[in-house]
Formats: structure tokens, sequence, C-alpha cells
């Protein structure tokens, strides 16, 4: 039983988080886009309508523990992902934003990077 845990953790991500859980599809979300590193898929209580969020599918809690290839290639992403979650949202600009740490306002300790939609007055302090 402790090797499956073990096996769990390194291929299938944490089995208690909720982005992996999302990931390995046991909890539902509004996916947006998948690859073989990471996922997108719409936030639960969104800042702005859009409101995304690009997530590796390894579980790291924080980029601290991220290879900087990791790092990259989830960046990577930023680019295209952020030009349709615009264009979607019919929205001019966005806020990207990673919360990295408890006391930097990170509630879901698994890495994400939030792709916030912008307009004119959206009423979102700058
Ligand atoms: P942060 O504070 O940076 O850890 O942001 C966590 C975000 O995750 C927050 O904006 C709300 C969102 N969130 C929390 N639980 C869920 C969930 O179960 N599903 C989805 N789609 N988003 C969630």
């Amino acid at each position: 039983h402790a090797r499956s845990t073990a096996r769990m953790t390194t291929r299938e991500g944490h089995p208690e988080c909720i982005f992996c859980k999302i990931i390995r599809g046991e909890l539902p979300s509004y996916n947006i886009y998948s690859d073989e590193t990471c996922v997108a898929f719409l936030d639960l209580f969104p800042a702005t309508a859009g409101h995304t969020l690009l997530v590796p599918r390894a579980h790291h809690e924080l980029i601290d523990t991220m290879s900087p290839d990791q790092v990259a290639a989830l960046f990577a992403r930023v680019p295209d992902l952020g030009k349709a979650v615009k264009s979607v949202a019919g929205a001019v600009s966005y806020n990207l934003l990673v919360n990295n740490g408890r006391e930097a306002g990170q509630v879901v300790p698994h890495v994400h990077i939030h792709i916030i939609p912008r307009k004119p007055g959206d009423g979102l302090i700058r």
C-alpha cells in the first residue's frame, strides 16, 4: 500500500490536492487547455469573467521546488493562452498573478498562475 501511495504521489499527483484531483478528473472543472505538462481551467471564484488558472500537472506546492525547465514550460503557455482568454472574455488586457506561499495569499497549495482578464471599468484595483 505504501508503494502504491508513493507511485501516486510521483506519477499521478498528490492524493488529497484539489488541483491534482481536477487533473485526474476526480473533481469537475471547466477546462480551457491541456497538454503533457500543464492544464488550464476556469477559477471557481473569478475576479473577473474568464479568470483562468494555468496549472502544472506535477504537484509542487511552491515554485521554489520546480526546476527552471518546469517553470519555463509552464510560463511558455502564457502568450497563447493569455490571448485566447482575452479573446473569449472580450478583454483588452490581463493580469498574471502567482501567490507563492500562504503569507502571499496562496490558498491552494499546488502552483498555479492566475490569468485575470481586464477591461476598462471592471472595478478591480491596479
Ligand atoms: P490562490 O489564492 O492563489 O491559492 O488561488 C486559488 C484559486 O483557486 C482561487 O482563486 C479560487 C480557486 N479555486 C479554489 N478551489 C477551486 C476548485 O475546486 N476549482 C476551481 N476551478 N478553482 C478553485
